[in-house]
This record gives structure tokens, sequence and C-alpha cells, in this order.
């Protein structure tokens, strides 16, 4: 779509979402009325950081349905995470929403190189969790096969693949290369696989050079959140460099973490999405934590979307060791550019004495990596991290949902045989 129908798409697309928002009466509406909004007619995509945020706690705040932005005899179905990581969320669909969300993981799928006919074997976690359900509905919608194989069961994914020899794979990047792997002990050939999306959690180059190196694949990235739709938020195309934000229905701004404010293109920022199309739970600027830069410059692809880089890190999953900030990604990107190890690692941060210390955990690929590592590491990082080589097969496998990257070791034994 050319940039300026596009934009006159979101104009009239956000008026409307203002309007809905101030008639619900909820806490975004509120907000609207504080801030001085009285209708859509107010507002226009360029005036868009004026308006007021909304956050994760505002869902916790109003769990489970209190921030519903029609009759809840019209929520068709709900998703949401499990709260693991902190409080439940649920986030609420209308039939109307579910078709935006099947439509956008279809073109997801499509923008990935998959096509009607294309077998798509899916081992996203099938449940609250947004990964199976959204990327299914995707597949079906755009008239693909699809394998609904969920998270596990290692060996019964293997024999799945050689006997259905499906085109596409939809995964976490972790759990494609321990799919990889498998294959290969198995002696499986995946030679019908072309392309692979891989989200769900962030993950850096080297790790798409392992995926591509045990599968005979494109590995893409995929980027979504429960609260915005779940998978289908943004997708790389064929070109891997970048990933195309649907901001046809999701409209996408990167601001300071710190002051809310925006920050120029191409500058990491904190993700925050505006949802002018979607009924059951609209949402206004809500801030994802994610961080990432955007890239309006034109793809070689052709699709006028802006771009999003890969995830560097979440906001709140920053390890502070000795002062300095360290995102998961760096330690990996770090780690995976010395060829050295196994794409399997695990971060511990040992918090037991007055100072913390970062331990890298991690698979040698030959003989005694830990000097190089370490200069490595310290390049990078601009601290010294204790690199840890343990046995093959010691680093935990994620079989299901989402890798653990970082644990925090407070006291006891060390959460991982070696380590000391
Ligand atoms: O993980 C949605 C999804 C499913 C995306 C399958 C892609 C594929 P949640 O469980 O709500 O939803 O978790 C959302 O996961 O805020 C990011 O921190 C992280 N995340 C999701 N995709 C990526 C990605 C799904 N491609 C949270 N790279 C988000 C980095 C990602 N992080």
């Amino acid at each position: 779509m050319p940039v300026d129908e596009r934009a006159a798409l979101q104009r009239d697309r956000l008026r409307g979402l203002v309007d809905r928002l101030l008639a619900t009466g909820g806490v975004q509406g509120a907000r609207l009325k504080e801030a001085g909004v009285g209708g859509g007619s107010d507002v226009a995509p360029a005036d868009l950081h004026r308006l007021p945020f909304t956050t994760k706690r505002d869902l916790w705040d109003h769990y489970p349905f209190g921030m519903l932005a029609v009759p809840r005899d019209q929520v068709a179905a709900v998703h949401g995470s499990s709260g693991t990581r902190g409080r439940p969320t649920l986030v609420a669909y209308t039939r109307a929403d579910l078709d935006l969300w099947a439509a956008m993981c279809a073109r997801s799928l499509s923008c990935a190189g998959a096509a009607p006919g294309s077998i798509v074997h899916n081992a996203y976690g099938y449940g609250l969790f947004t990964g199976g359900i959204g990327v299914h509905q995707g597949a079906v919608a755009l008239g693909a096969t699809v394998v609904p194989m969920s998270g596990g069961m290692t060996a019964r994914q293997v024999r799945m693949l050689a006997d259905l020899r499906p085109d596409i794979l939809t995964c976490t990047p972790a759990y494609a290369l321990r799919l990889g792997e498998a294959a290969a002990e198995a002696g499986v050939e995946l030679d019908a696989l072309r392309a692979g999306l891989f989200g769900a959690e962030p993950w850096s180059e080297g790790l798409r050079g392992a995926i591509e190196r045990v599968l005979p694949i494109k590995a893409m990235d995929i980027y979504g959140l429960s609260e915005i739709i779940g998978p289908g938020v943004a997708t790389e195309c064929l070109e891997q460099d970048g990933l195309h934000v649907n901001e046809d229905h999701f409209i996408v701004e990167a601001v300071d973490p710190a002051s809310g404010e925006p920050v120029a293109d191409g500058t990491p920022g904190e993700l925050v999405f505006t949802t002018p199309t979607k009924q059951a739970l609209p949402l206004l600027r809500y801030r994802t934590g994610d961080i990432a830069s955007l890239d309006r410059r034109a793809c070689p692809c052709g699709r006028t979307l802006v771009r999003m880089s890969k995830v560097i890190g979440r906001a709140d999953d920053m390890i502070v060791v000795r002062g300095v900030n360290v995102y998961p990604s760096e330690v990996e990107r770090a780690l995976l550019a010395t060829g050295l190890v196994a794409p399997h690692y695990q971060l511990v941060v040992d918090r037991r004495g007055p100072s913390a210390r970062l331990l890298v955990a991690c698979e040698a690929l030959t003989g005694d990596p830990r000097a190089e590592l370490t200069r490595a590491l310290h390049e990078a990082l601009g601290f010294t991290a204790e690199v840890f080589p343990l046995p093959g097969g010691t680093v935990p496998r994620v079989e299901v949902g989402k890798a653990v990257r970082v644990v925090t070791w407070d006291e006891g034994d060390p959460p991982l045989p070696g380590l000391a």
C-alpha cells in the first residue's frame, strides 16, 4: 500500500478508536478526557505521542474483564500469559478480532514464504498461550495445511516431520534448534522444509546461523504479544533484514523507556503499540517493555510497512551486574560469534555475595574455550563474566514454552552442576 494511503487509513482508524474509548468510559477513555481529548477528530497520528500510555499494570488492575470495550457476551475467546513472570494477564477477542488475528498471521506466514497448499508444522504451544492457536488460524486462513503439534514430545515431532514433509516450521527458536538436532540424531532428512517462523522469545543472528545449519531452511523472525493480538504483529520477509510491522492495524512507536519521549528512527527504544481496529480490548499506546529500533526505509521486497529490528531485550529483562546493563541477547551474540560453543547457554546471576557475578554456562565444541570466551565477553560487555564450559547436554534444552536464559542464584546449591 502506498505510504500516503496507509497514513490516511491510520488517521481514520485512530479517530474511530479514540471515539470508541471515550464512549466506553473505561480507564483509557478517562485518561483521554483528562488529556483534553473530546473526540476522535481532535487527534491525528502525528499527535499520538501526546496521548496517554496504557501499561501491563492497567491489565492487572482490571483483571480479568475490566478493560473490555464490548459486552462480555461478545467475547469469542480469551488468551493470555500464565503469569510465570508476574501476575496473569488475560486478553479477549470478539469474532471480528479472531478474523483480524487470522488475517495478520496469514499475512505473516506469506511474508516468510508460505503459500496456499503449504504444510505448516506448528510446534508453538496450544492453550492459553497465543502462539499455537494464532499461527494455526493464520495457516487455515492462508489456505495451508496445518499440523497442530503443539510443543514437546520431540520424538513424535520428528516422526511427523519425516512423514508429512512440511515446508514451513513454526516454533520458538530454541525449539527449532532442538528439533533440528533431534532430526539429525534420528537420521531423518528434512529436505522439504523451506522456511521457519520463529519467535515468542528474543534470539540473535548467531542463533539464526545455528538453526540454518541444523535445518535446511531460511529462519525468519515473527514477533507479537498477547496484549496486542498474539503472533502476527510483525514478521521478517525473505530479506531477513528487520520485521515488517502490520501497521495498518498495529501503529508502532519507539520511545525512551525512561522518559517516554519518542526516539529517532534507528535508535533503540521501547516499542509502543496502538490497535485502532481491535474490538474487545483496543489499546492506546500500550508499552511493551520490548526494546528495538524502527526503520522506515524502503525494503527491497516491496512492502512499505515500517520495519522493526530484532528485539534486543526487554526493559525488565536487563541484568545489572556491577552497574553495567546487560541484555541476555548481547551475551548470546558475543558467545555464538566466537564459533567455539554450541548454541545452548544459560546465564546465572550469582547474587549470594556483596557484588553480583555473571556466570555463563555453555557447552564447548572442542577444547577449552575459556580464555577466548572470557576475552570476547569482556569486549562485548565491558566487564568480566565467568565462563563455565559444561559437558555436552548439561545446559537445559527447551521442549515446551519459552527458553529460560537467565536464572538467579540466591542461596544453596548452584542451579546447574559444575558451577561454583
Ligand atoms: O509470545 C506471541 C508470539 C507467539 C509471538 C509466537 C511470536 C510467535 P506473549 O506470550 O504474550 O506472546 O509474550 C510476548 O514475548 O513482549 C516479547 O518480550 C517476547 N517476544 C515475542 N516475540 C518475540 C520475538 C507471544 N520475535 C512477549 N523476539 C513480547 C523477541 C519476542 N521477543
